[in-house]
């Protein structure tokens, strides 16, 4: 059976999904009689926003667990700023310098959309944000787009291949509405089927202008209407919304809420918050710019050493009592009060913690409010 368009577990876990200067830097050292100690560090030296959310390190133990390294990171979950390293690797160079491609896509990529999710979250200021967006990447990276808006802070996510335990949201696609002669029907059907725990959201834009749909599924039962309204026929979006509230509470259905979703950006959330009730998001979160990591060397056979542009030696990163960072080489004191991020992942092989998702996601939310947002 011919396999889809990706690397398997197998193929990562061993090396192969490298880049080749890799390889070729493997073959040269080797051949040389080279592998220094070395401790290389993961920086990003500037981010999308001012602020960024560490993820993908489960990813990142799972790789190097049995191998002979110590790894050292912030646990996932983590606000970082630019210029602070978010994870060490410190060991023999030939025993995981092929990784380094893995390692940053793993990292770069869920970072990117936990940081993406953190931001509508904080953007959405206590409304719901819904993850919708694993129809945005290659499905074999569903259940890692979900972890990480979850991660993000996320209220629930759409993809049934999302770790187990999260809220796995959602009610019905057009096609669903478009298989009845009338939206009615739709609705109802649904209501008769669907298990008694799944809010009774319907989608209430696929033929006519969303007040009238709106009014008719309020008048079936909705306890909510999505309003998924595409681009090219928005016009005024904030004027569609409010007419809607308007005749809902007119017509006595004060307690309908207003789901929006399709296209939905952070711009959007920030303009809409005030009249919408949750939002879905898609494209925003999983297509969420990268976290632009590298990994360097900074120190080899235990002298600091760095490349231009990069700061030598192994260094910790405190979070001062006000919430501030400050980045210090790992052997100087403490600052007062300072609490060291960065904590021992793996030693020699062993695994030292697990990674526990649901305290990652409970460090973003608690750091949330208390950070800058436009
Ligand atoms: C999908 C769904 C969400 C969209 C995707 C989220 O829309 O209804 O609103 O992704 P986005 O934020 O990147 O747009 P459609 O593909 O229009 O869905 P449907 O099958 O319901 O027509």
């Amino acid at each position: 059976m011919e396999r889809f368009e990706t690397v398997s577990d197998e193929t990562i876990r061993q090396g192969g999904c490298t880049d080749i200067y890799f390889v070729r830097t493997e073959e040269t050292l080797r051949r040389e009689h080279m592998n220094p100690l070395v401790s290389m560090e993961v920086t990003a030296s500037a981010l999308p926003d001012s602020w960024a959310i560490f993820c993908g390190l489960s990813d990142v133990i799972a790789l190097l667990e049995g191998l002979p390294v110590n790894v050292d990171a912030m646990p996932e979950g983590t606000i970082f700023f630019k210029e602070e390293p978010v994870l060490r690797i410190s060991g023999k160079y030939l025993d995981f310098c092929r990784y380094e491609t893995t390692i940053l896509g793993f990292l770069c990529h869920a970072s990117g959309i936990a940081s993406g999710a953190a931001h509508i979250t904080r953007a959405a200021q206590g409304r719901p944000v819904y993850s919708f967006g694993s129809r945005r990447q290659h499905p074999a990276l569903a259940r890692m787009i979900e972890r990480a808006a979850w991660i993000g802070g996320a209220d629930g996510v759409s993809n049934t291949c999302a770790p187990e335990g999260l809220p796995v949201v959602g009610t019905m696609p057009h096609a669903f509405v478009m298989c009845y002669e009338k939206p009615e029907d739709a609705w109802r059907s649904f209501d008769r089927h669907a298990p008694k725990e799944v809010p009774r959201i319907m989608l209430c834009d696929t033929y006519c202008d969303e007040k009238a749909e709106s009014l008719r599924a309020a008048e079936c039962g909705a306890a909510a209407v999505r309003l998924d309204t595409p681009r090219s026929r928005r016009g005024n979006m904030r004027s569609i919304i409010e007419e809607v509230r308007w005749e809902l509470d007119a017509h006595g259905f004060t307690g309908v809420k207003i789901f929006l979703s399709g296209g939905v950006t952070r711009e959007d959330v920030i303009l809409y918050r005030d009249i919408v009730d949750a939002f879905g998001v898609g494209g925003a979160i999983a297509n969420a710019p990268v976290i632009d990591f590298g990994m360097d060397i900074v120190e080899l056979e235990g002298t600091p050493k760095a490349k231009r542009g990069k700061r030598s030696g192994v260094k910790q990163v405190y979070e001062l009592p006000g919430g501030d960072h400050r980045i210090l080489p790992v052997m100087q004191a403490a600052p007062e009060g300072g609490k060291p991020l960065i904590i021992p992942c793996i030693r020699n092989g062993t695994r030292m913690k697990e990674c526990d998702l649901q305290a990652a996601r409970e460090r973003v939310l608690r750091r949330l409010p208390g950070l800058s947002f436009p």
